[in-house]
C-alpha cells in the first residue's frame, strides 16, 4: 500500500470534502453508526471528534517544547472554569464555520441543530469561573504556553427550572451523553495525602527532616481539554482532576461479608471530585470542600514537578518553569504544598524552597465580601493536612519574626497580620497565607484594587506596597461577540475591518460611523433581529409574549443581595402603580428580563426570584398595562444562553452597591454588543464610563466612599421609607399581598429592606428611579440612542480579556507572548 501523506492520514484537512471525509469516518469508526442510523447526537459527536482532531494536531505541534530553552510556562490554578459549548467556539477560532456548515450541509445535516445537542461544561458558579475561561481563550490567541489546572466535577452548577414561580435545581449530569473533548491521561495521574501524622528524622547529613505519612491516599486522574485560540497556532490546555481510589476495594473486607466497609473507601475517594460547591462569593466551610482545594492544588503542583523533570530541570528551577497563579484563596494551600514537595521530597532547605515558592505564586483577589474570606479552623486543618499546617506556622513565625524586627513593639500588628487569626477560636486565613506566599497580589478592577489595599489586605499593603497591583478584567470577543452575535460581527467587520476579535481596539474605527444615519439604520435593524430572536425563546422556554420594539432592560449574573436586583424590582413595581393610577403617564414599553441563579440554600436571593416571577404574574397580563411592561425571568441562565442575551439588551442593569462588586464582567459583555448601562460607580462600571464617556452610561447612587461614611454614620432604612412616597408604596404593596400568596409571602424581604437594608438598596432607590427616568427619555429619541450604542461598542476595545492577559505577561508572569501586541 502506498504511504499517505501525514496530513491526510491526520484527517486534518480543511477543504469542505476533507471534513466531510473524517466526519464520515468518526461516524463510523469512533461511534460505530452508520449514517444512515445516527441520531442528532451522533452527528454531534462526530463533528467534535472531527474538530478535535486538528485542536489537538495543533496542540502537539505547539506544545511540544522544541525551543532550546524551554518558556516559562503559565499554570493558571482555578476551582472553576466555564467553558461555554466548545465546538462552535474552535470552529470559529480555526476558521472552520462556513466550511462545516457546507459539508454537513451536503450531507442534509444543519451545522445549528448539530451544535445544540452540546451540554456545556458548567464547572463554575459565575464571573470567576467564566473569567478563568475567558483567560485561558486569550492565553492560547496571544500565544503562551500554559495548562489551566481544576477540578473535573462530576455534577456542576445544578441545572435551573422555575416551578410556581420558584427556583428548582436538577443536578446536572454533564457527563451522561460521553465528552468528546477531553482526553484522559493515565500516564499523569498523581496520588494525593489526607490525614496521618509527621515524623522527624535525619538525613545523610545530619539534617533535621520531616515526613507525612498520610492516613490515606487518593489518586488524581488527569483529565485534558484543549482550549484553542483565535487565528492562533497555540492551544492552551484545561486539565482538570478527577478523584478515585487508589486501590480497588478492600477485598479482605468483601471476603468477610462486610460489603460496606469494603466499598467505603473507594466511595470516599470518588465523592471528593463529585460536586462543585454551588455559592457564590461565599465561603463554604465544609471539610470536603478543603479537601477539593488541597487535592487540586496537589496534583497540579506535582503534574508540574513532572513536567519539569521531563524537561530535564530540577526542583530548584520550579520558579524559572512555572508561574503560577492563585484563582482567588481556593487553591491558597498551594503555597504550603509546594514547600512541601521542596523540603520534605526534593529536600531543599527552607529558605531557598522559600525563595522558590515566593518566585512562583501571585495571587487574584476577587471579593471584599466578608462572608467570601475563606477560612478554616485550626483543628480541622490539622487533622486533614498536618504537615501543611506546621508548615504554615513556620511560614507564619518567620513572617512575623520579621514584622516585630521591622516594627518593634506593635503588637497590634502582628495580630492583624499574622496568617492565624486568634481572636477567639483559632482559624487559618487563607487570604493572608496567599498573600504571603505570592510576589504579586492583584484586584481586578481599579476601583477594587485600591480597596484590596485600603481594606482587607491593608495592613500588607502598609508593609509591601510595591506587591500590589492590578488588572482590570476582560472577556474575550469571540465568544460575546463573534459567536454570539453573527449579525454585529458582520457589520463591524465591514467598519472596522475584520481583524477586530484578535485587535479589539480596532473598534474605535467604528467611532466616526455613530453620526451615519445609514449606519445607525443597520446598527439598529441588527439590534432588533437580536431581540426577536430573544423574544423568541423566551416565548419557548417562559411562555410569555415579549415586544422586541420595546426596551429590553437586562439584569443577568447570580442572585445576590449586593447586586441588588430587588432595587430593580422595586423600580418595576413602582412604575406598574404609576401606570395603575395613570394609565396616560408618560413610560415607553419595556421588557425587564431578569436571569441568574441562586445559592440553593440562600433564602432571600430565592425570595427575589419568586418576586421577580410574581411581579411577571401580576403585570403581563394586565390590561390596564396593555403590554407595556414586560417582567420575564429567564430560567438556567448559563454560558450558552448568555450569549442569546447579551446581544439582545438595550439597557444593562450593573447596579450594586458601590464597593461591593470586584468588577464584573457582564457589564463588558453588554456594553460591546452595544448596551448602555445604567449602574454605580462599582466595579469595571468606573472604567467603562470612562471608557465609553460619561454621556453614554446612566450613573447614579451612592459611591464606595459615601457607602463606608454611611456605614459609619449608621443607615436608617425606615427614614427613606417613610419619606418617599413612591417608596413606601411599593414596599405597602408588597407587603399586602398583592403580588399572590398571601400577605407573609415576602415579609422576610421587606422585613429585611426596613429593619437592616445591608446594600442599602433603600438609599438609593430616588437616584436610581431618576435615572431610569433619563434611560426613558433617550430611549423614545432612537437615533441619539443608536448613536450612544455605537459608541459603547466602539470604545470597549480595553476589555478584551487578550488586553487582560498581556497585562498579566508582562507585569505579573514575566513571560513574552508569541503573537506580538496590536
Ligand atoms: C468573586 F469572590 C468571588 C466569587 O466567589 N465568585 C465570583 O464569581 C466574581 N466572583 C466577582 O463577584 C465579580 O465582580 C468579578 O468580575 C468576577 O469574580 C471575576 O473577577
Amino acid at each position: 500500500m502506498k504511504s499517505k501523506s501525514p496530513n491526510t492520514s491526520l484527517r486534518t484537512g480543511t477543504k469542505a470534502a476533507e471534513i466531510r471525509q473524517a466526519f464520515l469516518d468518526h461516524l463510523t469508526c469512533s461511534l460505530g453508526r452508520l449514517p444512515a442510523y445516527a441520531s442528532a447526537h451522533d452527528h454531534y459527536l462526530a463533528l467534535a471528534l472531527t474538530v478535535r482532531d486538528h485542536v489537538v494536531h495543533l496542540g502537539v505541534s505547539s506544545f511540544g517544547g522544541k525551543e532550546s530553552k524551554p518558556q516559562r510556562r503559565v499554570a493558571y490554578l482555578s476551582a472553576e472554569f466555564l467553558p461555554g459549548p466548545h465546538l462552535a467556539n474552535h470552529l470559529l477560532n480555526l476558521g472552520l464555520s462556513e466550511t462545516a456548515r457546507k459539508a454537513l450541509a451536503s450531507l442534509d445535516i444543519d451545522l445549528d441543530a448539530v451544535l445544540e445537542q452540546e451540554e456545556e461544561p458548567g464547572l463554575g458558579n459565575g464571573g470567576l469561573g467564566r473569567l478563568a475561561s475567558c483567560y485561558l481563550d486569550s492565553l492560547a490567541t496571544v500565544g503562551v504556553q500554559s495548562i489551566g489546572y481544576g477540578i473535573r466535577y462530576e455534577f456542576g452548577i445544578f441545572d435551573q427550572q422555575i416551578r410556581d414561580g420558584w427556583q428548582v435545581e436538577i443536578t446536572d449530569k454533564w457527563l451522561h451523553g460521553g465528552n468528546p473533548w477531553e482526553i484522559h491521561r493515565p500516564g499523569a495521574a498523581r496520588d494525593v495525602g489526607f490525614g496521618g501524622h509527621t515524623e522527624s528524622w535525619t538525613d545523610d547529613f545530619g539534617r533535621h527532616r520531616v515526613r507525612w505519612l498520610p492516613a490515606i491516599t487518593v489518586r488524581g486522574e488527569a483529565y485534558d481539554t484543549p482550549i484553542s485560540g483565535y487565528n492562533s497556532d497555540h492551544i492552551a490546555l484545561m486539565r482538570l482532576w478527577k478523584s478515585e481510589a487508589t486501590e480497588s476495594f478492600d477485598f479482605e473486607a468483601f471476603n468477610h461479608g462486610n460489603y460496606d466497609r469494603a466499598v467505603e473507601q473507594k466511595v470516599d475517594s470518588e465523592n471528593l471530585s463529585k460536586v462543585l460547591y454551588p455559592n457564590d462569593s461565599f465561603r463554604h466551610g465544609k471539610e470536603l470542600r478543603l479537601k477539593q482545594q488541597f487535592f487540586f492544588s496537589s496534583c497540579s503542583l506535582q503534574d508540574m514537578l513532572r513536567i519539569l523533570e521531563m524537561q530535564g530541570a530540577g526542583p530548584e528551577n520550579f520558579h524559572e518553569h512555572w508561574a503560577v497563579q492563585l484563582n482567588d484563596t481556593h487553591p491558597a494551600v498551594a503555597v504550603a504544598e509546594l514547600m512541601r514537595l521542596l523540603i520534605d521530597v526534593h529536600l531543599l532547605a527552607w529558605d531557598q524552597a522559600w525563595e522558590i515558592t515566593r518566585a512562583t505564586f501571585s495571587y487574584t483577589n476577587h471579593t471584599l465580601l466578608p462572608e467570601a474570606l475563606e477560612k478554616w479552623p485550626i483543628d480541622l486543618f490539622g487533622e486533614l493536612l498536618p504537615r501543611h499546617l506546621e508548615i504554615i506556622l513556620e511560614i507564619n513565625a518567620r513572617f512575623l519574626d520579621e514584622v516585630r524586627a521591622a516594627f518593634p513593639g506593635e503588637d497590634w500588628r502582628i495580630a492583624r497580620l499574622s496568617i492565624i487569626d486568634e481572636n477567639g477560636p483559632r482559624y487559618v486565613r487563607m487570604a493572608h497565607l496567599a498573600c504571603v506566599g505570592s510576589h504579586t497580589v492583584n484586584g481586578v478592577a481599579e476601583l477594587h484594587s485600591e480597596l484590596v489595599k485600603q481594606t482587607v489586605l491593608a495592613d500588607f499593603a502598609e508593609i509591601w506596597p510595591e506587591k500590589f497591583t492590578n488588572v482590570t478584567n476582560g472577556v474575550t470577543p469571540r465568544r460575546f461577540v463573534a459567536l454570539a452575535n453573527p449579525g454585529l460581527s458582520t457589520l463591524l467587520s465591514k467598519a472596522a475591518g475584520k481583524t477586530w476579535p484578535g485587535k479589539l481596539s480596532k473598534l474605535s474605527k467604528l467611532e466616526a460611523l455613530a453620526d451615519d444615519a445609514e449606519f445607525r439604520a443597520k446598527w439598529r435593524q441588527v439590534k432588533l433581529a437580536n431581540k426577536s430572536r430573544l423574544a423568541e425563546l423566551i416565548t419557548e422556554r417562559t411562555g410569555i409574549l415579549t415586544d422586541p420594539t420595546s426596551l429590553f432592560d437586562v439584569q443577568v449574573k447570580r442572585i445576590h443581595e449586593y447586586k441588588r436586583q430587588h432595587l430593580n424590582l422595586l423600580h418595576i413595581l413602582s412604575l406598574y402603580l404609576k401606570i395603575k393610577r395613570d394609565p396616560t403617564a408618560d413610560i415607553p414599553a419595556r421588557t425587564f428580563i431578569f436571569g441568574g441563579k441562586a445559592a440553593p440554600g440562600y433564602f432571600l436571593a430565592k425570595q427575589i426570584i419568586r418576586i421577580s416571577t410574581a411581579a411577571g404574574e401580576l403585570i403581563n397580563d394586565d390590561p390596564d398595562i396593555a403590554g407595556r411592561l414586560k417582567v420575564v425571568f429567564f430560567p438556567d441562565f448559563n454560558v450558552r444562553n448568555a450569549q442569546y442575551v447579551y446581544p439582545a439588551a438595550d439597557l444593562s442593569e450593573q447596579i450594586s452597591m458601590a464597593g461591593m462588586e470586584a468588577s464584573g464582567t457582564g457589564n463588558m459583555k453588554m456594553s460591546l454588543n452595544g448596551a448602555l448601562t445604567i449602574g454605580t460607580l462599582d466595579g469595571a462600571n468606573v472604567e467603562i464610563r470612562e471608557a465609553v464617556g460619561e454621556e453614554n452610561f446612566f450613573l447614579f447612587g451612592l459611591t464606595a466612599d459615601e457607602v463606608s461614611e454611611v456605614e459609619v454614620c449608621g443607615h436608617h432604612p425606615r427614614q427613606h421609607y417613610e419619606s418617599d412616597t413612591e417608596l413606601r408604596e411599593t414596599i405597602d404593596f408588597i407587603a399586602s399581598g398583592a403580588l399572590g400568596g398571601g400577605s407573609g409571602l415576602f415579609q422576610p424581604l421587606i422585613a429585611n429592606l426596613l429593619e437592616h437594608d445591608p446594600y442599602l438598596v433603600l438609599a438609593d432607590f430616588r437616584a436610581y428611579g431618576e435615572a431610569q427616568q433619563r434611560v426613558s427619555e433617550l430611549w423614545t429619541n432612537p437615533e441619539d440612542w443608536a448613536r450612544a450604542s455605537i459608541l459603547n461598542t466602539a470604545r470597549m476595545g480595553k476589555f478584551s480579556s487578550d488586553r487582560s492577559i498581556r497585562e498579566y505577561c508582562q507585569r505579573i508572569w514575566k513571560v513574552k507572548p508569541g503573537k506580538p501586541s496590536e
